[in-house]
């Protein structure tokens, strides 16, 4: 299943692999192919439930003729994992994997996913490559803020940067004020964090009275969660230092699914390991490149736990149009949120980002908010707590809430009471933000 550790010489228009990275889209498809048949083999001889599964769809791996042979089989979910927890999907035994790791799961069983040292080779080769793509050069002094533990983002940045050739501070989440301490004393020049824990940093810098853009940061690989381009110019402006969306999710991998190369333009999807598809959320169907719908993806080398399409929940768009950095890898436009996200409030659709993108940065308001929804008689009513910006008077909060709700309803649609908080007042966080306060009857935890 190829090398496990690719080139590490670099330019940066071809990025780490070049030679895979700007492959034509013909070779690349005949590679997806070819390494679609290997995973079907795999699973095929290893994992009774696909074996099953495959047989249903009468898909013999060795019929397999086209990439487009693969909608003949169902999706996957997430609680086809939760079903047969704890490696019931696994095409390896436990003593040949190399590290499990685990969402944490608010309600039932975690998710457990399992690696080989191969596939922890491929996810650090893909890390690095993303980072590259991101202009991290070896090196590089990379605080990983990330946390470290089941969670994959931790370890994934950690080997990802190790591949790279960077110095790694394996600092984890949380201990905000000692994180800007070591940044300054430390000197590093690229910041591993979730966007929200990001800003978190930024704002206990500042009540520290350090500068965070006096010190050497250069890049920032921000993930794990949504984040708007509101947020990105907002932590760019309190940090110094370019920021980048990464994305992955545990069940495929980890962090370095896909990343933003430095033309910012969508992440690049990287298909030689990953085939992606986009699906309507409700039916299934597939849909065009430009149109919204879920993410489902089907891991082409992933050895110990092939996923095959799996639905992400994911809402976002592709394109397959050449980016200006030369990789000719399809492009997956920012992840506005998930499914299970999506909140509709008298009859809107409306996800927390479009509101962050509303919110963040309009004056007087502090990229700090947070969003509850309580049933009022038998309508839903969504309340967005934000908080002013320090030094703004009391006097001023009706105001800024006018013009806020004012905002909200016409860029989207929906009608929300806003109420300006005291800054300092809501949660922050430390890894994934929590943005929403499902108070409804029987719902009553933090989303
Ligand atoms: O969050 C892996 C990761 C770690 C990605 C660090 C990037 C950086 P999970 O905990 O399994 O894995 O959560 C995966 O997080 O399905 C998305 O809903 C969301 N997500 C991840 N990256 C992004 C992103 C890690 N860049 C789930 N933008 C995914 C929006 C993201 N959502």
């Amino acid at each position: 299943m190829g090398a496990v550790t690719e080139s590490r010489h670099f330019t940066s228009a071809a990025g780490l692999h070049p030679a895979l990275e700007t492959m034509s889209r013909d070779a690349l498809a005949a590679l997806q192919l070819d390494r679609l048949r290997a995973v079907l083999r795999n699973v095929w001889t290893n994992v009774p439930w696909q074996h099953a599964r495959l047989d249903a769809a009468g898909l013999h791996p060795d019929a397999v003729v086209s990439l487009d042979d693969l909608r003949r089989l169902p999706f996957m979910v997430k609680t086809d994992l939760r079903d047969h927890y704890p490696f019931g999907l696994f095409a390896r035994p436990v003593e040949a994997l190399a590290r499990v790791h685990a969402s944490s799961g608010t309600t039932g069983k975690p998710t457990v996913v399992g690696y080989t040292a191969d596939d922890l080779g491929r996810w650090a080769d893909l890390m690095a490559r993303s980072m590259a793509g991101a202009g991290v050069r070896p090196g590089d002094l990379v605080h990983n803020a990330y946390g470290y533990g089941l969670f994959t983002g931790g370890l994934g940045a950690h080997q990802g940067a190790e591949r790279l050739g960077c110095p790694v501070v394996p600092i984890s989440g949380g201990g905000t004020e000692r994180q800007v301490a070591l940044l300054m004393d430390f000197g590093a020049s690229v910041l591993c964090a979730t966007p929200s824990y990001a800003l978190a940093i930024a704002e206990v810098a500042e009540q520290m009275g350090v500068d965070l853009r006096q010190s050497q940061l250069r890049v920032g690989m921000f993930g794990a969660e949504p984040w708007s381009a509101a947020m990105r110019d907002e932590i760019e402006a309190r940090l110094g230092l370019r920021a980048y969306d990464v994305y992955g999710l545990s069940e495929i991998m980890g962090p370095g699914v896909a990343c933003e190369c430095e033309c910012r333009n969508g992440l690049h999807g990287w298909e030689d390991h990953f085939l992606f598809e986009l699906v309507d959320p409700e039916t299934g169907a597939p849909l065009p490149d430009g149109e919204a719908g879920e993410l489902v993806i089907t891991t082409l080398t992933k050895e110990a736990l092939p996923m095959l399409r799996y639905r992400t929940r994911d809402i976002t768009r592709l394109t397959r149009q050449r980016c200006d950095c030369g990789r000719t890898h399809l492009r997956i436009l920012r992840v506005t949120g998930r499914n299970d996200d999506m909140l509709i409030i008298r009859g809107v659709n409306v996800y927390p980002s479009q509101l962050e993108a509303v919110l963040v940065g309009r004056p007087g308001l502090a990229p700090h908010y947070q969003l509850v929804i309580e049933r009022r008689g038998s309508l839903d009513q969504l309340r967005v707590e934000v908080e002013a910006q320090p030094g703004v008077a009391p006097e001023a909060f009706d105001a800024l809430a006018d013009d806020a709700a004012h905002h909200v309803k016409s860029l989207i649609g929906v009608t929300a009471e806003i109420a300006i908080m005291v800054p300092g007042s809501l949660p922050r966080s430390q890894g994934k933000a929590a943005r929403v306060r499902d108070l409804r009857a029987g719902r009553e935890t933090g989303a």
